[in-house]
């Protein structure tokens, strides 16, 4: 099992995106165990986009990321964390295939409604980030079907 990242960012939440989102997830088999809603403070976008700091983007990308409320989520599963980027699709919307979330509803790579973590450090570090607090510890009773 996994837990991975997964953060609406503010232009999913304006575009009225958040139950489809988290709809999908919950389809798929994966479980909730954070969910979160916050406008995030300059501070924790910096630390969350701190790999990408020297990048021409990043102004852009911090403006952006604390523009507005985003919901921050934490999602458990087997292979959680590739399952949750197959969801999602590749960063360019344009570029992403019909079926999966930035496919269906985006059309820009800065405007691409979500993100997901991208590994396992990846993931363990955001998530102590956006939930310091830790996330929740439950099993679904689905599971026994979801699994083999
Ligand atoms: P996130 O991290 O948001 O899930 O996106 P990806 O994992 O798909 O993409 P990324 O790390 O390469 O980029 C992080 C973030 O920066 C924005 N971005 C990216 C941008 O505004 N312009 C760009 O040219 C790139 C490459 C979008 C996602």
């Amino acid at each position: 099992m996994q837990t991975t990242f997964v953060m609406v960012k503010p232009d999913g939440v304006q575009r009225g995106l958040v139950g489809d989102i988290i709809k999908r997830f919950e389809n798929k088999g994966l479980r909730l165990v954070g969910l979160r809603q916050l406008t995030p403070s300059l501070e924790l976008a910096e630390k969350h986009y701190a790999v990408h700091s020297e990048r021409p983007f990043y102004p852009g990308l911090i403006q952006f990321i604390t523009s507005g409320p985003v919901v921050a989520m934490a999602w458990t599963g087997v292979e959680a964390i590739s399952v949750a980027r197959n969801i999602i699709g590749p960063t360019n919307g344009r570029e992403a295939a019909p079926g999966t979330i930035r496919g269906d509803f985006a059309m820009d790579i800065g405007h691409n409604i979500i993100h997901g973590s991208d590994g396992e450090d990846t993931a363990e570090f955001e998530l102590g980030l956006w939930f310091p607090e830790g996330v929740v510890e439950w099993i679904r009773d689905a599971e026994s079907q979801i699994y083999e």
